[in-house]
């Protein structure tokens, strides 16, 4: 779907689901443009810590998605990652991540997304995850299953902890990501191996289509796990917090059905 620069979008999940792949799209096709057309950017500025980069391209892509956003849907809010807060007035709200991954893309390494969701009331409605190397297109909307560039996708049927798969990721801090690493070697000899691919958006849509058996970290933010929460459970899989209470993106384990509730134990187990 391509939306015209003055069409009004309706509050069908599946109107804005349109939109939110449309605008995904774009801003990570925009930002690829951007990251071919750059031969270095390893050095360029940081926010929480040193090693917690930002790109113009983060901004470019950004500014993209919200100006659309303000013109087709002026009384929703928007939040974005690198500081859009708009408020709005319609109980509907957007979360834009322009380049989630982006230590990957600015190393030049494939697996970075544009993700954006949005939510009715604090619910989930719609949510779409563009990986722009690859050219694949996460999405979902609120009931209406999960798909890969169109096609229906289910998470695995994985039912034993010691054969699954998992991947995770780690924060800025090197505190914390000393304590992360700390419960992955307490926890790697119980599951078949991790994977740390560097974005949660893609990890989350990778239980989604069953490339991995489950998903694991903490210290997101929202708009780091929005629109991938909605995708993989969508896909069949579970969501919780690390307490097994609702998913939250300040605690998040998604996973399989058959493998959900050991690697809940397995993380009450490991605890930093
Ligand atoms: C990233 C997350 C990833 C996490 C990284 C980083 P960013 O988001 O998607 O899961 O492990 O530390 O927070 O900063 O690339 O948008």
């Amino acid at each position: 779907m391509t939306t015209g620069a003055n069409d009004a979008v309706s509050d069908q999940p599946f109107a804005l689901l349109g939109l939110a792949t449309d605008l995904a799209r774009r801003a990570g096709t925009l930002a690829l443009d951007g990251r071919r057309s750059v031969r270095d950017m390893a050095t360029g500025p940081t926010k929480s810590s040193a090693t917690d980069l930002v790109t113009e391209f983060d901004h470019a892509a950004e500014r993209l998605v919200v100006d659309h956003l303000r013109r087709l849907r002026p009384d929703d809010a928007v939040v974005g990652e690198e500081g859009t807060s708009v408020e709005g007035v319609s109980g509907y709200a957007w979360y834009i991540d322009p380049i989630d991954g982006t230590t990957n893309f600015v190393y030049d390494l494939p697996s970075w997304c544009t993700s954006i969701a949005v939510t009715l009331d604090g619910v989930a409605v719609a949510g779409a995850v563009y990986v722009p190397v690859t050219d694949e297109m996460f999405a979902a909307a609120a009931g209406g299953g999960a798909t890969l560039d169109g096609r229906i996708i289910r998470c695995s049927e994985r039912d034993e902890t010691r054969l699954a798969l998992v991947a995770t990721g780690f924060g800025y801090d090197a505190r914390i990501r000393a304590s992360q690493a700390d419960r992955v070697s307490r926890l790697i000899s119980s599951i078949r191996d991790i994977r740390r691919l560097g974005s949660a958006a893609i990890d989350l849509c990778h239980v989604a289509a069953g490339r991995v058996d489950a998903y694991y970290e903490e210290h997101l933010n929202a708009w780091d796990a929005a629109a991938g929460l909605l995708i993989a459970t969508e896909a069949g899989a579970v969501g919780s917090d690390f307490s097994g209470g609702p998913a939250r993106h300040e605690e998040l384990l998604v996973a399989a059905p058959g493998v959900h509730a050991e690697l809940l134990e397995l993380l009450a187990t490991t605890s930093c």
